[in-house]
């Protein structure tokens, strides 16, 4: 797990990001459809988005953003006591989208890269280090999850 002081650098550059949490959040979607375009395709909404100005200018991309940075702030939030907000997402995202554990991997390293170009002066070693570490923490749960599941992700 992570020490206190880790969770108090984890939720010190969160409420950082929250006040504009949909910048963020828009971002990092459109960092992983340009990086992983098969992630993309996971989306039928998300298919008539083909250019990178038709994503940037897109409302759903932006409150799709939006969802998902929530949940995972709330994830967060409960530092490691996840229970609750996790297995519903893992059970979604295992049985009905059946997103690879692979797809959590590459947004965790984006969400990274852009807290740390959006907020340098607040986000440093140790920060960025204590987020990798509750980012491992998520993915690795829901990895569990999925197991229960019964996806091999
Ligand atoms: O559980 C649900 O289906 C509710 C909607 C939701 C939420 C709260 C989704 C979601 C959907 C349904 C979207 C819709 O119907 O508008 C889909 C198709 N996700 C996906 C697909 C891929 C995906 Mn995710 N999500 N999500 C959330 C919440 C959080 C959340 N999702 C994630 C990734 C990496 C991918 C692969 C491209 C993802 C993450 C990391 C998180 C943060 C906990």
């Amino acid at each position: 797990g992570l020490s206190d002081d880790e969770w108090n650098h984890v939720l010190g550059i969160w409420a950082k990001v929250e006040p504009d949490l949909t910048a963020h959040g828009q971002e990092v979607i459109i960092r992983l459809f340009q990086l992983h375009p098969e992630t993309q395709e996971r989306f039928a909404k998300f298919k008539n988005l083909t250019t990178i100005d038709a994503l940037k200018s897109s409302e759903e991309v932006k409150k799709h953003g939006t969802t998902v940075l929530t949940a995972l702030g709330r994830i967060l939030k409960q530092k490691n006591n996840h229970e609750q907000e996790l297995k519903p997402l893992a059970e979604s995202h295992a049985t009905k989208h059946k997103i690879p554990v692979k797809y959590l991997e590459f947004i965790c390293e984006i969400i990274v890269k852009v807290i740390a170009e959006k907020h340098p002066s607040d986000f440093g070693a140790d920060s960025q280090a204590a987020m990798k570490k509750a980012l491992e923490l998520f993915r690795n749960d829901m990895a569990s999850k999925y197991k229960e599941f019964g996806f091999l992700g």
